[in-house]
C-alpha cells in the first residue's frame, strides 16, 4: 500500500486501512508487554492517523527513507514512539519480530524517539519543539521548490508551551501550505485530564491564520476526509485537531484513568491482547 515518492495518492480503501491501524494496535500490546510496560494509551489512540498517513496520505518510499522529495511526518511528542514504531514495521521498514525489544538497552527502538532509527525524522522526548522544526523544514523546502510536505503530530499537552504557539504564528506569517499540523486532543497529560485549559483549540488556531478542521481522530473516513481537503489549501497552513480516545480499540484500557503511562502484570497484557482481538475494527 506504500507509493513510491511524487505519485498522488490513490483512493483509500477504508476497510485496509481499519485492519492496518488494528494491526498496529496489535503491535503496540506486543511492544509494552516485553518490559511490561509503555506509552500505549496515546499509542493506541493515534493509531487510526498514522495508518492513514503511512499507507495512504504520505508520498513516501520505505525503500528510500532519505528521498528528498519526500513527505515527510515528524511526531513531535517522542513518547508517542509505540505507535511509529508499529506503523514502520508495517510498512517493513524494520522486522516485525524486532518490536519485541521495544524500551530494552540497546534497542532501536526506544521509549521516545531517536533520530538514529530508520524512519524518524525528528528528536521528540523535549516536548513543544516539534512544530517549530515543522515550519523550518517547509520553509526549507519551499526555498528548493519541492512539493513535498510535512505532516507533524503534537499534543494537547505541548498546546501549553510557549514555542508550540510562535511556530503557530510563524507558520501563518509565512503562507506555508506545505504543512499540516495533526493536533492529538486525547484530553490526558502526564497525571491524569489536561492541566491547563486549552480549548477552544480549533478556534484558536484559527485566530493564528490557519486553516482548520476538527474531527473524530479515530474515524478513518473522517481522518481520509480531512487529509484529502488539506490537499486544497492554499497560502496558509492546515491544522487537523483529532479527537482521539486513550487506550482506543482495548476497554479496560479506554476506560482507564491514568492511561499515560501503563505499566501491569504480564498476565494483564495477555489479556488485553485478547481484548483487542475482540474488539471491531
Ligand atoms: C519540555 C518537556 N516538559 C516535560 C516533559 C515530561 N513529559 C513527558 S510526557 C508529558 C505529558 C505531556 O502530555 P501530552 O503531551 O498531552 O501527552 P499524553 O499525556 O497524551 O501522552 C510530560 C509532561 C517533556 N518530555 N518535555
Amino acid at each position: 500500500m506504500t507509493r513510491s515518492a511524487n505519485h498522488p495518492p490513490a483512493s483509500a480503501d477504508i476497510a485496509e486501512l481499519q485492519a492496518r491501524a488494528h494491526r498496529m494496535r496489535s503491535h503496540m500490546l506486543v511492544m509494552a508487554r516485553g518490559p511490561g510496560q509503555g506509552y500505549i494509551g496515546q499509542g493506541l489512540g493515534i493509531a487510526d492517523v498514522l495508518a492513514a498517513l503511512y499507507f495512504h496520505e504520505l508520498r513516501w518510499s520505505p525503500d528510500d527513507l532519505k528521498d528528498p522529495g519526500r513527505d515527510r511526518f515528524l511526531l513531535s511528542t517522542g513518547h508517542y514512539s509505540i505507535a511509529l514504531w508499529a506503523a514502520l514495521a508495517e510498512a517493513a521498514v524494520f522486522p516485525l519480530d524486532e518490536l519485541s525489544t521495544y524500551g530494552a538497552d540497546d534497542s532501536r527502538l526506544q521509549m521516545s524517539t531517536l533520530d538514529t532509527t530508520p524512519g524518524v525524522e525528528i528528536i521528540g522526548g523535549s516536548l513543544g519543539h516539534g512544530l517549530g522544526q515543522a515550519v523550518g523544514m517547509a520553509l526549507g523546502l519551499r526555498l528548493h521548490n519541492s512539493s513535498a510536505r510535512i505532516f507533524c503530530e503534537l499534543s494537547d499537552g505541548e498546546l501549553q508551551e510557549g514555542s508550540t504557539w510562535e511556530a503557530a504564528l510563524s507558520g501563518a506569517s509565512f503562507g506555508l501550505d506545505n504543512l499540516v499540523a495533526l493536533i492529538d486532543c486525547n484530553g490526558i497529560q502526564a497525571d491524569g485530564a489536561i492541566v491547563i485549559e486549552i480549548e477552544p483549540v480549533a478556534d484558536k488556531w484559527r485566530a493564528f491564520g490557519w486553516q482548520v478542521q476538527e474531527i473524530d481522530g479515530n474515524d478513518m473516513s473522517a481522518i481520509v476526509a480531512a487529509l484529502h481537503s488539506a490537499r486544497a489549501t492554499a497560502g496558509r497552513p492546515h491544522a487537523i485537531v483529532l479527537r482521539t480516545k486513550p487506550g482506543k480499540g482495548v476497554p479496560t484500557l479506554e476506560r482507564r484513568e491514568k492511561a499515560h503511562f501503563v505499566r501491569v502484570e504480564p498476565n494483564e497484557w495477555d489479556a488485553l491482547i485478547l481484548e483487542l482481538e475482540g474488539s471491531p475494527l
